[in-house]
């Protein structure tokens, strides 16, 4: 139901879903309410159930249903029209990130353009950066073995509202077992409940707290000389750079008790090696973001919790159980060579260019430099939902011929856009076998559990039907979905009746052995080290250690808007689910309580929230003590305008709407878009508290 993925069972009787848990042989059964709201989803018709066109001006809401080869052929022409006169590569292609995306790729390099992106400006690019900076891996490329150890130290990774249910479980485990859970955010949460230490801090100082720790930690000698020693490089510049930022300069930094910061110290003392220090995945959403995510993986590595039990581990693949890879749809596209549309490659040369960056297509599509981008698809991705602004979003967009969105709801983007392709719910499709790394390698597949109930189709049919369209179908070498199984797991010598026991298959029977002498060849740093001075950082004129710089204190009536999740809503795509919406139907503010009586607001009172140039959302206030009186909290996804969803339709406030001039503010470093700095005028509502009010 959201793009963790987490594995699931199904029951089905007479067609219909009976049952629904987590798989019981790597879950036990567990489930979150969102997973549980699947049925709820297939059974919605507030959602497109075939093909639309668009009709009226963009956005206007006026559609015309549309059989599949309509559509598609639809979309087929304009694109080869888009192609002729512009060249392919003014096709871009987006979407959500995660193991599916390599049918996206091969379409789109198939078609001869490099502009494949996603959504991961707005979500973990700081994070990913950083950890390449550090240890030339991407996010995923360390694993934490939260189960066995003895310290989880959380900066706003709300690890039990912002859920995967198999990290969630390893969390409980492990606090069963004794171990320490310290959490650090501007407000009280779920995760803060559960953990044994929590810090309330001013926003945007987690840089300042890290560095703080770095450097009591090297002033104590609290770390790991030998491992330091072997594998990292930069530890002489670390000490001469952390030498003002002593722990007490950061309490009173981070408006935290001196003394306590002091015992969290003597905590690290003790669990150490086995205390990770989570670097993030969202990470609140600062100008230093980036550096802090940075400076958390250098405390890491002081520690020496690489390739540890109970530490950070190098995720394990098929060629470590001596088994073949899957057989790739790309590896026989060849890769576009031309400039990509975003310039990650050629201006910014210290950025993955895998997916680049979706916000600098905009600027593109408004510049034509370095050549104009006049056809978007998006798949599994709304990126008026995703990015700050949708405003200035549409502005830019208004340059194109073409817009898709594929999307199994009406997204915010695809209300905008020009043709929705829908696709079948994740328990109406199949989906391609891919690998999931870890201590225990496995192939992993998505099983259809019911027909589609609606005229929807599945991702890998519309784009073989695309691309056959387009004269690159030989790319898509299958008929069915088992076709393509079979193609995928030739090399393997696994069977697809290897998968019918578990729904999985695991490439070894026990764990593969944690060895730490890996770290000789599998840190891809240029310098094959552990840098904590980076060569790609420093080619590209940037800091490796960034001096710290005060945030910006909200002028005089004005809040800091930061925001989060919820355990029961992903994000935009479940606030209009039946089941979901009753659970949350809306969201709230949350407003310090101190400040909250200054402005004469009472818990449940309608405010009216001002950005700078007067876009204006309407939202109830939830008064608290429970968050930092510079900040103000709202939970991401609400402040739909899709009508036809009419249960999600205006309810709530939308944060993204009133992020007003975020678009292109981009972590120079990281990439990731600076979405928590802004500020907002928060006042009693001047509207009539029984309408509804258009943001
Ligand atoms: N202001 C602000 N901006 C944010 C955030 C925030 O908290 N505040 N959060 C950020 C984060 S962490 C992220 S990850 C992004 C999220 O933004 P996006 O990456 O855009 O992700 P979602 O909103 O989860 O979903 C995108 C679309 O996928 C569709 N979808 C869901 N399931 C399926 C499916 O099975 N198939 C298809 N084809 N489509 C499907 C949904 O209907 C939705 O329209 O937003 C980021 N931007
Ligand atoms: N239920 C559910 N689970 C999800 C998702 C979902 O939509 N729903 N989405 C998934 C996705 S895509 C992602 S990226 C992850 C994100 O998961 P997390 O990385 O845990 O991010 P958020 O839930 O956005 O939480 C951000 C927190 O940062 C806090 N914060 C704001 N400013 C500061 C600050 O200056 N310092 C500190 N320390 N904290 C601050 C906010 O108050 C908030 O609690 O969750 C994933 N899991
Ligand atoms: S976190 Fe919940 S909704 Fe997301 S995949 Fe896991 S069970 Fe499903
Ligand atoms: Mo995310």
């Amino acid at each position: 139901m959201c793009s963790v993925r987490c594995p699931i069972r199904v029951e089905v009787e007479d067609g219909e879903i009976k049952w629904i848990e987590g798989n019981p042989h790597l879950l036990g059964g567990a489930l979150c309410a969102k997973g549980s709201a699947g049925p709820a989803l297939v059974a919605d018709d507030e959602r497109p159930g075939q093909p639309l066109i668009r009709k009226a001006g963009r956005g206007a809401g006026q559609w015309r249903k549309a059989d599949w080869d309509e559509a598609l052929d639809y979309i087929a022409d304009k694109i080869k029209k888009i192609k002729k006169q512009y060249g392919p590569e003014a096709i871009m292609m987006s979407c959500r990130g995660g193991p599916f995306t390599e049918m996206i790729k091969a379409f789109i390099y198939g078609l001869g353009s490099p502009n494949f992106t996603n959504h991961d400006s707005g979500c973990g690019r700081n994070v990913h950066h950083a950890s390449r900076s550090v240890y030339g891996l991407g996010r995923t490329g360390l694993i934490y073995d939260i189960k066995n150890s003895r310290h989880l130290v959380l900066f706003g990774r709300n690890i039990l509202a912002s859920l995967r249910i198999a990290e969630v479980n390893q969390v409980m485990d492990m606090l069963e077992k004794g171990g320490r859970m310290t959490y650090v955010d501007v407000r009280q949460s779920m995760t803060g409940l559960k953990a044994t230490r929590f810090f309330q801090v001013r926003p945007g100082t987690d840089y300042a707290f890290i560095l703080g720790i770095i450097n009591e930690v090297l002033k104590k000698k609290l770390y790991d000389k030998d491992f330091i020693e072997k594998y990292t490089s930069g530890f002489a510049d670390l000490n001469e750079f952390i030498e003002p930022y002593t722990l007490s300069w950061a309490a009173r930094e981070c408006g935290i008790k001196e003394k306590s910061f002091k015992d969290f110290i003597g905590e690290i003392a003790q669990d150490r090696p086995q205390i990770i220090f989570h670097p993030g995945w969202m990470l609140s959403r600062y100008r230093d973001s980036f550096y802090a995510s940075r400076a958390l993986h250098i405390l890491n590595t002081l520690m020496g919790n690489v390739e540890i039990k109970g530490g950070q581990l190098l995720p394990k693949t098929p060629a470590d159980c001596g088994v073949k890879s899957l057989r790739s749809l790309t590896a026989d596209i060849p890769r576009p060579t031309q400039e990509r549309g975003d310039q990650v490659g050629s201006k910014y040369t210290h950025f993955d260019q895998g997916p680049g960056l979706f916000p600098l297509f905009y600027k593109a599509m408004e510049s034509n430099k370095p050549y104009p981008i006049k056809g978007v698809i998006c798949y599994r991705h709304d990126p008026f939902n995703c990015f700050p602004d949708p405003q200035a979003q549409k502005r830019a967009l208004d340059n194109t011929d073409l817009l898709v969105s594929i999307d199994t709801h009406y997204s915010e983007f695809g209300w905008y856009s020009d043709v929705i392709l829908p696709e079948s719910t994740y328990l109406e499709r199949d989906s391609m076998i891919v690998t999931q790394k870890g201590n225990k390698p496995r192939f992993i597949k998505r099983n259809m559990v019911l027909e589609p109930r609606l005229d929807t189709k599945p991702l890998w049919q519309m784009v073989k039907l695309l691309a056959e369209r387009l004269g690159f179908g030989q790319y898509f070498p299958y008929e069915t979905i088992e076709d393509l199984w079979q193609w995928q797991l030739e090399p393997t010598g696994v069977k697809l009746e290897d998968f019918k026991k578990k729904g999985f298959v695991e490439l070894t029977d026990s764990a593969i052995a944690i060895d730490q002498k890996r770290l000789e060849t599998d840190i891809k740093t240029p310098s094959g080290k552990i840098e904590i001075s980076s060569t790609v950082l420093s080619e590209a004129g940037l800091p490796s250690l960034k001096e710290y710089k005060s945030p910006l204190k909200p002028p005089k009536g004005l809040f800091r808007l930061v925001f989060g999740r919820t355990a029961v809503h992903a994000h935009g795509h479940t606030i209009n689910n039946p089941l979901l919406h009753e659970l949350m139907p809306d969201n709230t503010i949350w407003i310090n309580k101190r400040s909250a009586a200054k402005m004469g607001v009472r818990e449940g009172d309608l405010v009216d929230v001002i950005a700078h140039d007067g876009t204006t959302g309407v939202i109830k206030a939830h008064v608290t003590e429970f968050i930092h009186p510079e900040a103000v909290y709202v939970v991401h996804g609400f402040g739909r305008q899709v009508p036809l969803q009419t249960r999600a339709y205006h309810a709530g406030m939308s944060d993204q709407k009133i992020q007003k001039g975020l678009l292109l503010d981009m972590d120079e470093a990281g990439g990731g878009l600076c979405l928590c700095e802004s500020f907002v005028s928060v006042m009693r509502s001047s509207k009539n508290p029984k309408r509804r009010v258009e943001l």
